[in-house]
Parts: C-alpha cells; sequence; structure tokens
C-alpha cells in the first residue's frame, strides 16, 4: 500500500484544464507521477491524436517531462501544411507545464531533425538535447533517445513488397474511418493500423531488430535501459538486466510511460481510462 501523496493516481484536486476537453466530463484522476515520457506527437500531421493527448497532458502531474522525438512533423509541414487549434493548442500545454516549474526536455527524432541543431540550448523553458542520461528514483541510469540511428540495423525492402509505397498511408486512412466509426458507436479509440502493422511477419522482424539494436546500443554505452520511440510500438519489459522501454506515438496508439515515485515504470494507453483507474489500487 502507498500513500495517496505517493501514488500514482491520485483524485484530481482542482478541475484545471478541462476546457481542452470534448467531453463534458468533469475530470477526474490526475496521474501522480515523477517522470512521464511521450514520443511521436507528429504535430502537423493530420492523424496526430491532438485532442487525446490535450485529454492525457491535463491529466498528468509530474516533476519531468520528456518529449523523446518526432514531436513536430516538419516533413509532413513541408509537403502538406496543417497546423488546426489544437496542434498549438498541444505546444502551448508543454509551455504551460514547463512554466508551472515542471523539467520539459526535448530530445528530436528525424521528423523534426533541424531542431538537433539546437542541443544543450533551451526553447523558453524547454530543454532540447540530442540525448539524455536519466536516472529512475531506484537508481537505474536510462539513455533517452528517440532511436532513429537504429534504422540502419534494419532492412525495410520488405514494407514496399509487402504494402506497396501508398500502402502506410492506406493504413493510416483505414484507422482514421474506424475510428470516427467507433467515436458514433460511443467506443474508445483502438489502433486498428497497429493491429494490421503487428500481424505482418515483416514488420515483427523489423520491430525485433529494432528493439534488439536498442537495447545492445544501451549495453555498449553502460546504461541499465533505454527509452526511445521512432517505431510506434509501445513498449516495456526487462531483458537480461536491461529495461527496454518504448512511448509508443499519439498517431495510432496513444501511449506513455511514466515512472511513479518510487521507480515503477509503467506503459499508459489514453484509450483505457481505466486501466489508470486500476493503477491506484496498484
Ligand atoms: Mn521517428
Amino acid at each position: 500500500m502507498t500513500s495517496s501523496a505517493n501514488a500514482l493516481v491520485a483524485p484530481l484536486p482542482v478541475a484545471a484544464s478541462s476546457d481542452y476537453l470534448d467531453s463534458p466530463k468533469p475530470a477526474s484522476y490526475l496521474i501522480n507521477a515523477r517522470t512521464v515520457w511521450i514520443s511521436d506527437i507528429h504535430l502537423g500531421f493530420r492523424d496526430c491524436k491532438a485532442d487525446y493527448l490535450l485529454d492525457f497532458l491535463s491529466h498528468i502531474h509530474c516533476d519531468t517531462l520528456y518529449l523523446v522525438g518526432d514531436i513536430v512533423d516538419l516533413w509532413s509541414l513541408k509537403r502538406r501544411f496543417c497546423w488546426p487549434q489544437k496542434h498549438y493548442q498541444v505546444m502551448l500545454k508543454f509551455y504551460e507545464l514547463a512554466a508551472k516549474g515542471v523539467r520539459v526536455v526535448y530530445v528530436p527524432g528525424n521528423h523534426d531533425d533541424p531542431i538537433r541543431h539546437f542541443s544543450g540550448q533551451l526553447f523558453g523553458p524547454i530543454e532540447i538535447a540530442r540525448e539524455h542520461e536519466y536516472v529512475t528514483a531506484d537508481g537505474k541510469r536510462l539513455l533517452i533517445m528517440h532511436g532513429d540511428a537504429m534504422d540502419a540495423y534494419i532492412n525495410h525492402s520488405w514494407l514496399k513488397r509487402v504494402i506497396g509505397d501508398h500502402g502506410y498511408e492506406l493504413l493510416l486512412f483505414i484507422n482514421r474511418w474506424s475510428d470516427r466509426f467507433r467515436k458514433l458507436l460511443g467506443r474508445p479509440y483502438f489502433s486498428l493500423a497497429g493491429l494490421i502493422k503487428s500481424n505482418i511477419k515483416g514488420a515483427k522482424a523489423a520491430i525485433a531488430t529494432y528493439e534488439r539494436e536498442a537495447i545492445a546500443e544501451a549495453k555498449r554505452r553502460g546504461y541499465d535501459g533505454v527509452v526511445c520511440g521512432h517505431i510506434h510500438y509501445p513498449a516495456l519489459r526487462e531483458e537480461g538486466g536491461l529495461r527496454y522501454a518504448n512511448c509508443g506515438d499519439w498517431i495510432e496508439n496513444c501511449t506513455a510511460l511514466v515512472e511513479d515515485h518510487q521507480g515503477c515504470m509503467r506503459l499508459l494507453h489514453h484509450s483505457d481510462k481505466i486501466h489508470w483507474q486500476e493503477l491506484q489500487s496498484a
């Protein structure tokens, strides 16, 4: 049993930021974490689930927030300019949290690669770092990196062979419509694209290679584990004494990694609020 001050999920003292929510339901839970990691938000890309992220961000209380890359999708913005109000509000929310005293560390990815030039500098109250070292409450040293460097190990030729050049876009299109359909039925968002992707043999092999190489990189450099993103495939596990943690994304999975004040890490899915509530008794 943990005290309520240390519990990961505590009752929300004030209903703050609820104006961000589509739902008129009052905010009733606050995730009280030491650290939160999110990645692959892809602001500026039409399939970014900014409204779910705003909902999540208005339910967290943390000392440190890591933005583990591909936060702004500069590639997508270049192809087609898309910057809805919600995307702007996400940016605003990061600054708002930083202004409230949350340490916000932005580790850029490949889709926001130009921001890497500003490593070691500040964007207002937000720290920019190419990579970062994080020490958990129980003393584990973790390497925080986006993970696109691991692409060098992955052979992607299977992807075009299996689904073609526009296949991935098609998956996202299907996912977008299934999401709307589920909303109409009053069901929470779930990742159809993720489900399809995980059933493709080549995709599974690529994910396995990425995970193996990310763990190997952490080991080579003397870390106890790694926190990364990039492949839009959330995970949290220990392998041979090393921790592998992947934030997932806010296009398909809508997931975040959180560490409580005792050093216990968890993977949270936005869609599954029941899961957040279960943590209260954990
Ligand atoms: Mn990436």
